[in-house]
């Protein structure tokens, strides 16, 4: 990579970090939780938040940001489940970036809000350069894609606080080792807190419900 390509890289990534830094400091005003969910494309984001969104709104304020490429199909899909969503197209972006979450926020109320959602675009790679101001970012691998993805695309398990195996009741069906694919995991990043959970049979959601309200509950109490 040329020395000019890797100056633009850096400043644009340390543009992106000032603005994350601020949305950090807004949220952490309002004593609002938040995750920046990655994964590969169709590794059940969306499904898993929908799933989250009935379990924990009678306790909690939730909220979402939906990043997609093209549509605003996840925003309406989390929509209908009643609570504030806002859409935000990236027209070709492989990645949600800290601006397009600030002026996200600017539309959401965060007084009124316990825990923020984001749901990145569906990409392993680009997400998990960009700081969007969360909390914690959580890394879905369903177990369609194999055990072999946290050593091949290291950089996203790396940085993640969480990883969630998703979709494992089609395991029966698939040649794929959740042991594997969690010691994977564990070999990039040994401090992951790691679920496995399946959006069809509910398996696995109260874990990662619970995951969820002990984290509100502690950045309430740290703000
Ligand atoms: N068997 C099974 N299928 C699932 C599960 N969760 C999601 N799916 C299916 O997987 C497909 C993709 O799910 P989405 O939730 O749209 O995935 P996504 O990660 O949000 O996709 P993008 O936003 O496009 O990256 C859909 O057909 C879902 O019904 C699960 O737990 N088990
Ligand atoms: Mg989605």
């Amino acid at each position: 990579m040329s020395a000019e390509r890797v100056d633009v890289e850096q400043k644009v990534l340390s543009a992106n970090d000032q603005i994350a830094s601020e949305v950090r400091g807004r949220l952490a005003g309002h004593g609002v939780f938040s995750v920046n969910i990655l994964s590969s494309p169709g590794s059940g984001k969306t499904t898993l938040l929908e799933r989250t969104v009935d379990l924990l709104k009678p306790s909690l304020r939730l909220a979402v940001v939906a990043g997609d490429v093209q549509t605003r199909n996840d925003a309406e899909r989390l929509e209908r489940h009643g609570i504030p969503v806002q859409a935000i197209e990236t027209g070709g972006g492989c990645h949600l970036n800290a601006r397009q979450v600030s002026e996200s926020l600017e539309s959401l109320d965060l007084g009124e809000m316990d825990l923020l959602f984001i749901e990145n675009v569906g990409n392993l790679v680009c997400p998990s350069s960009f700081d969007l101001g969360e909390s914690r970012k959580v890394v879905l691998l369903s177990v369609t894609e194999g055990e072999d993805k946290p050593l091949k695309y290291p950089a996203a398990f790396r940085r993640a606080g969480v990883l969630v195996v998703t979709k494992v009741d089609l395991v029966p069906h698939v040649e794929f080792s959740t042991q594997t694919a969690i010691e994977n995991a564990l070999s990039i990043n040994p401090d992951l807190v790691v679920l496995s959970t399946s959006s069809y049979t509910g398996e696995g959601l109260d874990s990662w419900a619970e995951w969820l309200t002990g984290q509100v509950t502690e950045c309430k109490q740290g703000s």
